[in-house]
């Protein structure tokens, strides 16, 4: 079935007008689609590709900030950033699982990964360097993906909507604990600041980056809005973010590395410079500092995990086979 290139990436569809138009009205009288309806082919397999996408980030995401859980500075912080980073493999497990009530199993959506058929986001191939770091991940990255997420709560797909309910919720938490961390160093000593300030321009660029190309080389915006799976344009949300996320950076007297970055009071937000889309395109592509030692470690996981998912089917199957035995006894 899904024999040739990504899953879900074609979108062709087969369906007649009239079913077209009935489920757009249902989606236009905000009625959430569920894994039993019937659905145009190319509405499940936006989504088998976009939350196997966000499930990807989740569990790739992982990886740079469990890189500093043996270094936090201190008990507080390496308790905080150990259930944030276990928090973030919950959410790929959630997504995983919603993506599964469309009809594709872990199995095609992890080897896609590993083939690098599929993506992930492009902020997760970018090195974690200094403990600061950590702190703008938090800050900026979880800021960026709960601008994202929250519409996705919206989303007319169930059970993506939901679990973007409780992913926000934690999202929220981790935001706030790398706000925290930036004020830290950002009040602390001159060498802090200057650690903090560093990370900020390394990671400022690549955080816009990660709310996709601009409006007009959004290949699956119109469609996805009209479904209502999006809520809002890559740009839209991405112009909320810098609106909400320069004031947080200016009260702790950080400066962003931006010299067009300015308020706009006509339209009532920031202007900013243009962002280097072929950095972009690169990392998506696979050409990001990170990518093959992301790809590598996640493949490492797997196989080294395969003994922990042969021991559950076994123990699965004894199971199946007590409960099969016991039963004319538990009947009589
Ligand atoms: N990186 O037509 P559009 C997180 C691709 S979770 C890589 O605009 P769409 C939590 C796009 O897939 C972060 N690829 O696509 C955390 C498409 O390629 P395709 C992840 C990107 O779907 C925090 C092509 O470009 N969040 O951070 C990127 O309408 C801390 C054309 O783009 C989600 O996945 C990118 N940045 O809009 C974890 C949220 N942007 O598929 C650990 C759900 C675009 O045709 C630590 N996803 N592309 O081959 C979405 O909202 C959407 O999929 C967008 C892209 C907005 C990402």
């Amino acid at each position: 079935m899904y024999a040739q290139g990504l899953i879900g990436a074609d979108g062709k569809t087969g369906e007649s007008p009239e079913f077209l138009e009935a489920f757009q009205k249902r989606i236009d009288a905000e009625e959430k689609i569920e894994p039993n309806d019937a659905m145009p082919e190319g509405y499940r397999k936006t989504l088998i590709r976009q939350i196997g996408q966000h499930a990807h980030s989740e569990i790739v995401g992982m990886l740079p900030e469990g890189n500093w859980i043996t270094r936090a500075p201190s008990l507080k912080r390496k308790a905080a950033l150990l259930a944030k980073v276990q928090d973030e493999g919950g959410h790929g497990l959630y997504l995983y699982s919603a993506a599964e009530t469309l009809g594709v199993s872990r199995e095609q959506m992890t080897e896609e990964l590993h083939s690098g058929k599929a993506k992930y986001s492009s902020i997760f191939n970018y090195p974690t360097l200094t403990w600061a770091d950590i702190g703008i991940i938090g800050w900026l990255v979880d800021g960026a993906a709960i601008m994202n997420q929250i519409p996705l709560c919206r989303c007319s797909y169930g059970p993506y909507a939901r679990a973007m309910i409780r992913v926000c919720k934690e999202e929220s938490f981790h935001q706030r604990q790398g706000y925290e961390i930036v004020m830290t160093l950002a009040q602390g000593t001159p060498a802090q600041r200057e650690m903090v300030q560093d990370a900020l321009n390394r990671w400022w660029w690549p955080v816009l980056m990660m709310f996709g190309p601009h409006d007009s080389d959004s290949q699956h915006s119109d469609q996805n809005m009209a479904w209502k799976i999006k809520r809002f344009s890559n740009d839209a949300l991405r112009q909320k973010f810098v609106d909400a996320t320069v004031p947080q950076g200016e009260y702790l007297g950080l400066t962003f590395p931006d010299p067009e970055l300015k308020w706009n009071e006509e339209k009532g937000g920031y202007d900013f410079g243009p962002i280097d889309w072929d950095e972009f395109w690169r990392v998506v592509k696979g050409g990001g500092v990170m990518n093959r030692d992301r790809i590598r470690d996640r493949k490492a996981a797997w196989e080294n995990g395969a003994w922990v998912r042969e021991a559950a089917l076994a123990h699965a199957e004894k199971r199946r086979q007590r409960a099969a035995e016991a039963a004319p006894i538990a009947a009589e």
